[in-house]
């Protein structure tokens, strides 16, 4: 009985919790091609290693009508900068994704009005807060064809896939990891996986219930 206690007080203080694998997440879309700009969030077992956490500060430029990064990943209360490089006005808006309009008071939205940029002359450039969790919706009273979003994360481990839509995640603490995924176009919640994270890099494909709408070449 002795011994008993002292393994459990020993694995009290070494927990296997603190033990981390690899885990790579793939979005595809209905049709099965891989989905960039999706987030992967993920809720890991408690008691692992701590995750640095993402970006406070973003940059987005209004570029040729459109927003660069069409998808930024921040955390909550990060600020973001909006810079006008487009020689004419953008009055970007922002609210929380999924209102049908824009409402920036009720949602905790805003709206900035931005000139364009003159010849020889800095780019115009406002900043907003981001400090509600969710996806944001960013558009331009001007211009309707002009879409992007702000996922804000309450959590470290959220991701963005690559071209090839894939998310990697380093260092995941080891056990069961419920992994959920983000994408604009897909307006009905996917059920989270569950997947098991273990010493062998892990592996999960997510797929779409839509095909997402390309972006502008
Ligand atoms: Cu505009």
């Amino acid at each position: 009985m002795q011994l008993q206690s002292w393994l459990r007080a020993l694995a009290l203080a070494f927990p296997l919790a603190a033990q981390a694998g690899v885990l790579q997440v793939t979005v595809v879309d209905r049709d099965g091609k891989p989905v960039p700009d999706a987030v992967v969030v993920l809720a890991p077992p408690a008691g692992g290693p701590a995750r640095a956490p993402l970006p406070t500060r973003v940059t987005i430029t209004q570029e040729k009508m459109r927003f660069v990064p069409a998808v930024a990943l921040v955390g909550v209360g990060a600020r973001g900068t909006f810079v006008n490089n487009d020689p004419w006005e953008h009055h970007v808006r922002a609210s929380a994704a999924g209102v049908q309009n824009f409402d920036a008071a009720s949602t905790g939205g805003f709206e900035l009005r931005l000139d364009g940029r003159q010849d020889g002359k800095p780019a115009k450039s406002a900043d907003a807060g981001f400090d509600k969790p969710g996806p944001v919706l960013l558009g331009c009273h001007l211009h309707a064809s002009m879409r992007g979003h702000v996922y804000v994360s309450d959590t470290p481990w959220a991701a963005l896939t690559g071209s090839d839509g894939v998310a990697t995640f380093e260092a995941v603490p080891e056990g069961e990891v419920r992994v959920r995924v983000w994408q604009a176009d897909q307006l009905i919640d996917l059920a989270p996986q569950k997947v098991a994270v273990g010493a062998e890099p892990a592996r999960a494909t997510l797929q779409l219930s839509v095909v997402p709408r390309r972006k502008r070449a």
